[in-house]
């Protein structure tokens, strides 16, 4: 008899470890609270994209569904930063598109990975969301939309449903999971760009005469801002996805003093005036779209024994701003698989050892991911972090084996999160060091910082 699985949600993470597990000769169940989107239509029906990167790719590869994700996908060369001046430069995440990253329609993809993982054997039941759990029992309850329970047998359960996980819920009633969760006290919005072929003659001539984009579609764009920042990521149609990031609370600019369209016209208008004109549905965008919260989640336990583990943001919610979130729930959905295919009865074990794992790795890129939103809405444009990652260019092309960005270990390498988190602080260390305040990477004597970095850092492992 084949292992039975139940899972809990369908959604990214959900239906790419379903997927991998009934690969593995797993007999899978999912059940999922929304209901079928490739039935009503994606929630929401808005377009929203997320950047895929190297790890997300490579569980996608393992999976056999790589190619197919990316015909679907708009390559990003590189972060487009727009200035308040107006002015807005490309700085290419690589240097040639070997290293690019990929945007992604959130609902397209979500559907392609519930039709390999029904091809693949899983059964789905979609409008059926989790209640609570009898863990010793092995049932659980679910409801379905008119609200009606019912019980089944699941001795075998993971929750990959979210940040707000029932399953999660469920386990801390049974045996206490050690939860935090700090917010951010940031929030967002999202607003859409239509393919410019929607606006006016005139703004097409102004952004420069791309006949179907209103920006370089080959760009995740950025406006940073100081205490906040828009960016905007390309879809295939030529449309944008902007999110609007602010403080939630306090003194403006925040989503409390911004908090209708009219005080967010006057605001884009000051603040964001290239991006205002394109965003001609600005007003039933901004009071239409509810302001999204934002929040780090720490467990101390992923598991209950070999009865219950979860994945995913229900086990290590994070921050967006390393665009990491899902590609961090795909690279789990490797680990586990593997773990389960070696041992599949021994679940209490491969829960442990699963945890074990991608513990240290989760809460690497939750720092990191915290991190990079200063980063991003403070320091893109600032003269001495500007110094700091010249240098770290130069130190990269000329001893490759010793120094690679931190960004980039993240983004294009198979590097745990958690070596990536603790090089990427050892190089800034030196930079530091070699710099000593100075704002221009061109004052320092590259054959003595190379012999530096040689001296400190051993070289870089194997990361393709
Ligand atoms: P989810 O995608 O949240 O899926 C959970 C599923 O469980 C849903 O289908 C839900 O309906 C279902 N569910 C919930 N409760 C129940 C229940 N009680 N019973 C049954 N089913 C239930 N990540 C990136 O890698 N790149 C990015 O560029 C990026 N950008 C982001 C931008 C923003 C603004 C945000 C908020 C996040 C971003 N992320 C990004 C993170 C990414 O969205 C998440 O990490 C990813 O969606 C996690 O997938 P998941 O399957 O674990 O959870
Ligand atoms: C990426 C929502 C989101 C998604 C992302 C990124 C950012 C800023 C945000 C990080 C980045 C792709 N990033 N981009 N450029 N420098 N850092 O790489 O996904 Cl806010």
């Amino acid at each position: 008899m084949a292992q039975q699985i139940t899972l809990i949600g369908g959604g990214l993470v959900g239906a790419l470890l379903a997927q991998q597990l009934a690969g593995r000769g797993f007999k899978v169940a999912v059940f999922e609270k929304r209901p079928d989107p490739r039935i009503a239509g994606f929630v929401g029906g808005r377009s929203i994209n997320l950047a895929l990167a190297e790890r997300g790719l490579h569980a996608l590869r393992q999976a056999g569904l790589a190619d197919d994700v990316l015909q679907r996908a708009v390559m990003m060369r590189g972060r487009m930063v727009h200035t308040r001046d107006g002015r807005s430069g490309l700085q290419r995440y690589g240097v040639d598109d070997s290293e690019v990253i990929w945007s992604v329609s959130r609902g397209a993809l979500n559907m392609l990975l519930l039709d390999a993982a029904e091809a693949a054997g899983v059964r789905f039941h979609f409008g059926q969301s989790l209640v609570s759990a009898d863990f010793p029992a092995g049932r659980i309850r679910l409801a379905d939309e008119a609200g009606t329970k019912r019980e089944i047998d699941a001795p075998i359960v993971i929750g990959a449903d979210g940040a707000g996980s029932a399953l999660r819920a469920a386990m801390n009633r049974h045996a206490p999971l050690g939860e935090r969760i700090e917010a951010l006290g940031h929030a967002y919005k999202e607003l859409e760009i239509p393919p410019a072929g929607i606006l006016s003659a005139d703004l097409i001539d102004r952004s420069g005469g791309h006949d179907q984009f209103a920006l370089e579609p080959h760009a995740l764009h950025i406006w940073p801002r100081g205490g906040y920042m828009c960016i905007a990521l390309p879809n295939t149609e030529g449309s944008f996805t902007v999110t609007l990031f602010l403080p939630a609370q306090g003194a403006h600019p925040s989503f409390s003093t911004v908090a209708d369209a009219a005080a967010a016209r006057a605001f884009f208008a000051e603040d964001f005036p290239d991006l205002l004109p394109l965003i001609p549905d600005f007003e039933n965008d901004y009071d239409g779209h509810p302001v999204g919260t934002l929040s780090t989640l720490y467990l101390d336990h992923w598991h209950l024994e070999g009865r219950a583990l979860l994945v995913g943001d229900a086990a290590h919610a994070i921050v967006p701003f390393h665009g990491q979130g899902m590609n961090c729930g795909f690279e789990d959905t490797v680990v586990l698989a593997s773990l389960l295919a070696e041992a599949p009865s021994d679940t209490a074990d491969v829960f442990a050892e699963f945890q074990r794992i991608r513990q240290p790795n989760s809460n690497a890129i939750a720092a990191m991911a915290l991190e990079n939103y200063v980063e991003m809405r403070d320091s893109v444009a600032d003269p001495h972090f500007l110094a700091k990652r010249e240098l770290g260019l130069l130190l990269a092309e000329r001893a490759p084996q010793h120094f690679m960005a931190r960004y980039r270990m993240v983004t294009f390498t198979h590097l745990p999160y958690a070596y990536a988190f603790e090089r990427g602080r050892a190089q800034d260390t030196l930079l530091e060091q070699l710099l000593h305040g100075s704002v221009n990477a061109r004052e320092v004597n590259l054959d003595a910082a190379v012999a530096a970095l040689r001296a400190t850092l051993p070289p870089l492992p194997e990361h393709g």
